[in-house]
């Protein structure tokens, strides 16, 4: 085109696109320029503005253009687009399914059989309902049945050995061995089983003995992701540790200032506009006195300045976003799980700037229909250790083995502090949609039979604590969960 043209057309696009009240891109406006046809250019710049108010904009950006003229799509667009957030008037739909209480305890031996009776006797429900378990016999009974006997039982893990098991039930404890000559999913799973868990054993009996044919786990049905009507979305995040030297800062404002501003490209615009609920899975700040020499690593050295400062940025998370938060190891509340929900004096510092539900770790809410079962994960650390397949940097796996075992700590007296008091909270005994986890500081998204897993991550950098142990973190990333689809975006504030 002759610069004399070009200058004219220019001129017009401008003068239509200003009556339109719509402002165009330089990168958007010389598109427009090289394709110009004097016929079909005022349909053009409608449907642009069209385009663009629909997203509440009124910037035109050259991927805009090329939606509607064609043209290779591209992704990254050069400018912040300010947009009406779309999860604004949508209204909130949220049910607390289960959320545990404080509890006065003592550290009775009464309570404590009674807290096993309870966990054997909730996965034994599950079992029966979930697998044909006839002809079955109490583990007691199968010590009477003659040679060649068949059938099946369930029993508590005591300990693994070379080439037995040691179970249990209530009221009996007995030897289970595993045949030399076993196929490999017996093998597999045998590998899988950690102390504690609560089982299914189809047996048989040789010479008085009794012999491992398979290994039933409770597990969790398949059943398929049902969409909410609505369309928001969830952001999940974790680990913030507000007081470490390591908070990193500058990234989790970056991911406050993209809630309220949107992002760089339009898809992430869509995405941030479209977020009505965050969950925060534990470790909200860093704590005082949480491992060895921990004093060195914060930059606020008291547990309440560390969730006032908390809670001042998340005062400018936008109002109509609803957090929910957990608690993890590193927050003021009980250390042992179930952990009721940060203690309310720290609780409340939080409320005053945000719009937040305090809830126990782990807890279990409905968003839309849609059932999150959230929890911190300090259990990963013994299933990395004692099952096959799992470890730090594959957290889904061991989320993968929590499902299968219906129970969310299942080892007992190793690593993870457990409230071992009465009732069982820690039993899965209702299937959620959504696991979301945390702890570990690796993000990783999943899935298991359809239940989709997130392990959020942090927003800590790597801690001398962490190097010594041999962690490497992922920072800074979130998981946002669209609840109309079920789809699930990775978004980095690095
Ligand atoms: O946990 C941060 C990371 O450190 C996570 O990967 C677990 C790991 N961690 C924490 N404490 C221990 C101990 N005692 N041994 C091994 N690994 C550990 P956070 O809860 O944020 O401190
Ligand atoms: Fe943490
Ligand atoms: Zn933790």
């Amino acid at each position: 085109m002759l610069k004399q043209n070009e200058d004219a057309v220019k001129k017009k696009i401008l003068t239509e696109a200003t009556r339109l009240k719509i402002l165009l891109n330089p990168e958007a406006l010389s598109i427009l320029v090289e394709k110009y046809d004097e016929n079909s250019f005022h349909t053009i710049l409608n449907k642009l503005a069209e385009e663009v108010k629909r997203k509440g904009s009124i910037v035109v950006s050259q991927e805009v253009v090329k939606s509607i003229i064609g043209g290779p799509k591209e992704t990254e667009i050069s400018i912040g687009v300010h947009r009406q957030p779309l999860a604004k008037d949508i209204e909130e739909k949220i049910e607390i399914l289960k959320s545990c209480e404080a509890r006065q305890v003592s550290d009775d031996l009464e309570a404590r059989r009674q807290y096993f009776a309870d966990r054997f006797s909730k996965i034994s429900s599950i079992l029966r309902s979930r697998a044909d378990m006839s002809p079955f016999y109490p583990l007691k009974k199968t010590c009477n049945l003659p040679n060649r006997s068949e059938g099946k039982t369930i029993a508590m893990v005591y300990e693994k050995r070379e080439n037995y098991l040691i179970v249990e039930d209530t009221d009996f404890i007995t030897k289970i061995f595993i045949p030399k000559d076993c196929d490999k999913d017996l093998k597999e799973k045998v590998s899988r089983l950690l102390p504690d868990s609560v089982v299914g054993i189809s047996f048989y009996v040789s010479n008085s003995k009794l012999f491992c044919k398979s290994i039933i786990f409770p597990d969790v049905p398949i059943k398929r992701f049902k969409p909410a009507e609505e369309d928001v979305s969830v952001l999940l995040t974790s680990d913030i540790h507000y007081g470490s030297q390591k908070f990193s800062e500058k990234a989790f404002v970056r991911m406050i200032n993209w809630l309220r501003e949107g992002g760089l490209t339009e898809k992430e615009c869509e995405i941030s506009s479209r977020i009505k609920y965050i969950i925060v899975a534990g470790d909200l700040v860093d704590g005082v006195g949480v491992y060895p020499q921990q004093e060195k690593e914060l930059i606020v050295r008291d547990v309440e300045k560390q969730y006032d400062g908390l809670s001042k940025l998340l005062s400018r998370v936008p109002e109509y976003i609803r957090i929910i938060v957990i608690p993890g190891n590193h927050d003021a509340a009980p250390r042992a799980i179930p952990q009721p929900p940060i203690f309310n004096e720290y609780a409340e510092r939080l409320k005053e700037n945000g719009n937040i539900i305090s809830l126990s770790n782990p807890c279990m809410v409905s968003l839309h229909g849609v059932k999150f079962l959230v929890y911190h994960g300090t259990s990963m650390e013994d299933i990395a250790t004692f099952a096959k397949n799992a470890s730090y940097d594959r957290p889904e796996n061991a989320m993968e083995i929590m499902l299968q075992f219906r129970h969310l700590a299942p080892v007992y007296g190793s690593r993870t502090p457990i409230l071992a008091h009465g009732k069982d909270e820690l039993v899965v005994d209702e299937v959620p949609d959504v696991f979301h986890t945390g702890h570990v500081h690796v993000f990783r998204i999943g899935g298991y039979r359809e239940i989709k897993l997130v392990n959020s991550g942090t927003w800590q950098e790597r801690t001398k604590y962490q190097e010594q142990l041999g962690i490497i973190p992922t920072p800074n990333i979130v998981a946002v969960l669209s609840l109309n689809n079920g789809s699930i975006s990775k978004i980095s504030f690095d």
